[in-house]
């Protein structure tokens, strides 16, 4: 039996739940309430010693890292469509989800800390604005790589699976995608798959 640990709005959880909608996986969700710190009990840490959500226990198997277990899961389920096989193709699903973890997420994360979790009074004035301008610049070359293409590796991959969470998280901070028309294009035809209507909808 698979089980994902996460919690419902959490965007490296959501990563991995979609994927396990997207190859029909049948599995159980344990929702950790990260507000009250049960990503950093001694059982979980356990499981994942870097307190952090997801983690994926596969019977005896236990892995960590969302995208590792983006992987993991495709290969485990032969999902073949979602990680192409040319060598190139591949190399660039590979470069997006490492974007997704090194350069897409963090400012997006330095938002939510800042202005959802931080007192107006205690908020990083200039290390907000710094994240917003990478957001910007973030999405420019989103757009960039989006032009006359619908999916970030030709064809929907686990690099799109990665990466949409954060597309849906931008928007929730406020920004607004109409400078970026194929990200906008590209958030509205993602969106609209099951997985992410399902997914989204988990309040556990
Ligand atoms: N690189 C990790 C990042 C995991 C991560 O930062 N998860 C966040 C939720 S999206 C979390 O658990 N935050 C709670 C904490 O850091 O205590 C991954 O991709 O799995």
């Amino acid at each position: 039996m698979i089980t994902l640990y996460t919690a419902p709005m959490s965007g490296n959880g959501r990563k991995v739940h979609m994927l396990l909608e997207e190859v029909g996986a049948s599995y159980q969700l344990s929702k950790l309430d990260l507000q009250k710190g049960e990503q950093k009990t001694p059982d979980y840490l356990r499981l994942n010693p870097n307190g952090k959500v997801p983690t994926l226990v596969d019977d005896d198997f236990v892995l960590w890292e969302s995208n590792a277990i983006l992987l993991y899961l495709i290969e485990k389920f032969s999902a073949q469509s979602l990680l192409p096989t040319g060598l190139h193709d591949r190399a660039h699903v590979f470069q997006w989800l490492l974007f997704e973890q090194t350069t897409f997420r963090p400012p997006l994360s330095l938002l939510v800390r800042q202005t959802r979790f931080t007192p107006p009074d205690k908020q990083d004035i200039a290390a907000i604005a710094q994240a917003q301008s990478e957001v910007q610049s973030n999405m420019g070359i989103l757009q960039e790589a989006l032009s006359g293409r619908e999916y970030l590796g030709g064809t929907f991959s686990a690099a799109d699976i990665a990466v949409l969470p954060y597309v849906y998280l931008a928007r929730d901070l406020g920004t607004d995608l109409s400078p970026w028309p194929q990200v906008e294009a590209y958030w509205q035809r993602l969106s609209v798959r099951p997985s992410w209507q399902k997914i989204i909808a988990w309040k556990g």
